[in-house]
């Protein structure tokens, strides 16, 4: 597969409402989309997930845009064969921006697939033909407001919510939606907000039984980790901290996480998510697809990766109207509290002009 030139769009999308974490307030999704286009005219999609500033993590999405059109892409066209596997060798020496290189070698990959007629879904090797839903909820300035929201998400009908919480902002908010919503798949989310020294605090969410307590320490705290789970009873599920499948090695290896939640930008592309899925299920380790506030074009993909056996709790995989009034492909609607794995070739939807049009910032071709 030869690849004449990509298409770099920024688009922005207005959030439904704003989303509060440990580190910070996103009310709008400045999103970075990667159009490749092949030789012989077919062309794949693939979503920048990082955000406006390096608050998740140390990319952030004027700086994943410098090094796509600096370093990225000049390494693609000099390749004879633009296959994501091989585009992967050239990636390796630049180090990091696994959010950068995810969203090139997902143009890439889903032109492949495009062009062979093959879903992603069952290129990756996915089992299931839908996804159960989980919805991430954020913090909000007061329980009760918290109870409307949850309650609202229920009747929707997702089957997992996750709590995103920080220090003052955590016991009493699950207690609450615990003791209000009864029996419900939950969890709660701290985005590295806690220390180790929190430990007997964290020790406080034990009695509701949650399903995990996802990355509670800094990203570069496996030992922490480690030691946490020593001394808490919830299960605890490291994110920002795999950032590779060698990572989620590591981290199982040294009893740092018991779940993983798998995010392809974080890792550099869906071959690596891939792998990451596979060295969990090697493991033991339950694995669950994360989010970040993608459109329906980075949603498609993460569908598709959820249907991979492993998957086997509910992912941050949301309806679009979870946060778009209008998404930017068909919308991703719950049905029963799933989500439908896309069928068509590639990602397996297709991105709608008049609705990219409307929320488009900048365009900028890229060839030889
Ligand atoms: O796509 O529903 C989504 C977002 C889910 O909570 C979510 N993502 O740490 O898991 C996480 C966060 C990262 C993005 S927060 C701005
Ligand atoms: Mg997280």
């Amino acid at each position: 597969m030869k690849v004449t030139g990509f298409e770099l769009r920024r688009i922005a999308m207005p959030l439904v409402s704003p989303f509060r974490t440990s580190f910070g307030v996103e009310h709008d999704r400045d999103v970075l989309l990667v159009r490749a286009v092949t030789e012989d005219g077919a062309e794949g999609w693939g979503e920048c997930v990082a955000m406006a500033e390096p608050l998740y993590s140390s990319e952030y999405v004027d700086g994943a845009a410098e090094v796509i059109r600096r370093l990225l892409i000049p390494a693609v066209l000099s390749l004879p064969d633009a296959d994501p596997y091989r585009a992967e060798v050239p990636f390796a020496k630049i180090k990091g921006h696994p959010m950068a290189k995810a969203a090139v070698l997902t143009a890439l990959l889903d032109a492949r697939l495009r062009t062979a007629g093959l879903p992603l879904a069952s290129y990756l090797g996915g089992v299931r033909d839908r996804v159960p839903a989980g919805v991430s909820v954020g913090i909000m300035d007061s329980i009760p407001e918290l109870m409307e929201a949850v309650e609202g998400y229920l009747a929707e009908g997702y089957l997992r919510i996750k709590l995103k919480i920080q220090p003052g902002w955590d016991v009493a908010p699950v207690r609450a939606v615990r003791e209000r919503f009864g029996d419900i798949m939950l969890q709660v989310d701290a985005n590295t907000a806690y220390t180790l020294a929190d430990a007997r605090h964290l020790a406080k969410l034990d009695p509701f039984d949650l399903l995990l307590i996802e990355q509670p320490l800094p990203e570069d705290d496996i030992r922490g980790h480690a030691e946490l789970a020593r001394q808490v009873r919830t299960p605890i599920c490291l994110d920002e901290s795999i950032t590779s499948a060698r990572a989620a090695a590591d981290a199982i290896a040294l009893g740092a996480t018991s779940v993983v939640n798998i995010k392809p930008g974080r890792v550099g592309g869906y071959l690596e998510a891939r792998r990451v899925h596979d060295v969990c299920a090697a493991s033991g380790v339950p694995v669950w697809v994360g989010g970040m506030l993608e459109t329906g074009i980075g949603r498609a993909a993460n569908v598709a990766l959820a249907a991979l056996p492993g998957c086997v709790l509910p992912g941050d995989t949301s309806a679009s109207d979870r946060y778009f009034r209008r998404d930017v492909t068909a919308p991703f609607v719950l049905a029963d509290g799933h989500l439908a794995v896309p069928t068509g070739p590639g990602i397996g939807v297709d991105p709608d002009p008049d609705a990219l049009a409307e929320v488009t910032t900048a365009t900028e071709w890229i060839s030889r």
